[in-house]
């Protein structure tokens, strides 16, 4: 029947899920298209293929992190004997021509696979018009129809603006943030998700004046223990916090590159109404999903009308049977590069060779790139004692290096004191947290933690010698 098609697959999102999913299907054998499109920010800033993670996410914030980071790393030499006398300064646009230049790099890898994979990429914006049925629109306006027997949805999400006088006129957010031609001076962040501590960490790092402003708590959803260690870090180390407030109104006081801002900002608390004035104000209060304009509705696929997500079963099928989707659209799941290509590169074997190897959810190890890099497997403590009850828990927590390092552990003593929870706090976490992620996914316990012969002298190897619980209120701090 797939014959009547012109495609076999049509994949809509050429980002980390759809290009996995469509690569794999055409080594499959499959007759494949993927479609990618980039809509512009609202200030004009716009990027090649490859969607978030190369362009606007992970790759670039983890430049920008690292840069940072060198600049504690010129401290640390000078501590120990390096002499350089020059100032030390940073160039924003030596670091902007870098980053973006590594990002072109991987936009035309991303497009010579493509090609060598035989797959048929389409630089347009897709939507669905019958059910087996897209219109592609170019960048000049030209449609043209296609037709698959099979979709994947892997659109991705975008920034969310916050519907306050002057935010899309005046205010970035990380979709504009990594390609400014200029250095944002002194900025205001607005939320507390990973994006906003992220962004304002590496602003920091780079010497800019940075507040962040926080309607709640910081890392909504992660353990909020190791969250707030993760934020006096960031305080510490000049980062400044406003808490309890949120922006009303965005002025400007004076157009440039950058320019003058006014911001008027309210307290969710009391009647205190605040104002201050920035160079640069980035907005990072969540990313909403692509879905809204792609004629779901055309198609008969169903969407939580609260959040634009997509509800899929197991085996990412949404509920028109011809129709899957994968990635940061879907409903319930994580937000994270690896879990859309995996979910993608599964996808494409179960419709295409015969496989029945579902996509795993459960404990992923994530990394969140705070100037102290804090990395989690498994559950934070509030949802372990939420299901598990506390009685039944055993957490273990040493921390070390005055603190820097902070490190626990959350053990299930119903299920042979299996580990349940990672959370790391220090250098490298993201290097340190893969490992643990696999022994997890083999069901480690704290006995074969234990057993494990650490590795001298790392952060990492106090996992292998956790012996104080939280529960005794034992002294933490370790030395050596
Ligand atoms: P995307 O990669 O977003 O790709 C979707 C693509 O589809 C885009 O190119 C989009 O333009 C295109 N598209 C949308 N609609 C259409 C249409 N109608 N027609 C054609 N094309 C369309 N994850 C990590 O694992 N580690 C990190 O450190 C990390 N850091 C991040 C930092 C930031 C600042 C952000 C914003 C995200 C970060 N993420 C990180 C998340 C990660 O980028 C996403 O989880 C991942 O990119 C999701 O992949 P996806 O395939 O679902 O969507
Ligand atoms: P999240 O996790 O939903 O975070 C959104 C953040 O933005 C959060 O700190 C919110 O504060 C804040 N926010 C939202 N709306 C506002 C307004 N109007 N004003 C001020 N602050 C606001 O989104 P992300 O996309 O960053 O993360 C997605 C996933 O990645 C998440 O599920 C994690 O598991 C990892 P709040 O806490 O609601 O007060």
């Amino acid at each position: 029947e797939s014959a009547m098609y012109d495609y076999d697959l049509i994949v809509i999102g050429g980002g980390s899920g759809g290009l996995a999913c469509s690569k794999e299907a055409a080594a499959l054998g499959k007759r494949v298209m993927v479609l990618d499109y980039v809509v512009p920010t609202p200030l004009g800033t716009s990027w090649g293929l490859g969607g978030t993670c190369v362009n606007v996410g992970c790759i670039p914030k983890k430049l920008m992190h690292q840069t940072a980071l060198l600049r504690t790393a010129l401290e640390d030499a000078r501590k120990f004997g390096w002499e350089f006398s020059e100032e030390v300064s940073h160039n924003w646009e030596t670091m902007k021509t870098a980053v973006n230049n590594y990002i072109g790099s991987l936009n035309w890898g991303y497009r010579v696979s493509l090609r060598d994979k035989n797959v048929n990429y389409v630089n347009a914006f897709a939507e669905f018009v019958e059910p087996h049925k897209i219109k592609a629109t170019n960048k000049r306006g030209k449609e043209v129809f296609y037709t698959a027997d099979k979709f994947v949805l892997a659109t991705g999400e975008r920034p969310r603006y916050l519907g306050i006088p002057g935010d899309k006129e005046f205010c970035i957010t990380s979709d504009d943030l990594f390609y400014l031609s200029y250095c944002p001076g002194k900025t205001l962040v607005i939320g507390a998700s990973y994006v906003a501590l992220e962004c304002g960490g590496f602003l920091a790092g780079l010497g800019l004046d940075v507040t962040i402003m926080v309607r709640s708590i910081l890392l909504r959803g992660f353990d909020q223990d190791m969250a707030n260690r993760a934020g006096d870090y960031m305080e510490i180390h000049g980062v400044k916090f406003l808490r309890q407030f949120v922006p009303i109104k965005v002025e400007q006081l004076e157009a440039g590159s950058p320019g003058r801002l006014k911001v008027i900002a309210k307290s969710t608390e009391t009647d205190e109404v605040i104002e201050e004035e920035y160079n640069t104000v980035l907005i990072a209060v969540g990313r909403d999903a692509c879905t809204g304009t792609i004629g779901l509705d055309k198609a008969g696929v169903i969407v939580n009308p609260k959040n634009g997500k997509i509800p899929v079963n197991d085996v990412e099928q949404t509920n028109v049977p011809h129709i899957y989707a994968i990635g940061d659209i879907l409903e319930g799941k994580w937000e994270l590069t690896p879990v859309a290509i995996q979910a993608g590169k599964m996808l494409a074997r179960r419709l295409f060779a015969g496989s029945s190897v579902k996509c795993d959810y459960v404990n992923v190890p994530t990394t969140v790139f705070t100037p102290l890099e804090y990395g989690s497997c498994g559950f934070p403590e509030e949802k372990a004692i939420e299901l598990y009850g506390e009685e039944n828990l055993e957490c273990t927590v040493p921390g070390r290096d005055n603190n820097k390092c902070y490190a626990k552990i959350i053990c299930n003593k119903l299920d042979n004191d299996r580990v349940i929870g990672f959370h790391y706090l220090g250098p490298n976490a993201g290097e340190v947290t893969q490992g643990f992620g696999v022994a997890m996914k083999c069901g480690v316990t704290k006995e074969q933690l234990d057993s494990t012969i650490g590795i001298h002298p790392t952060c990492a190897e106090i996992f292998t010698t956790m012996e104080v619980t939280k529960r005794s209120g034992g002294d933490i701090k370790q030395t050596g």
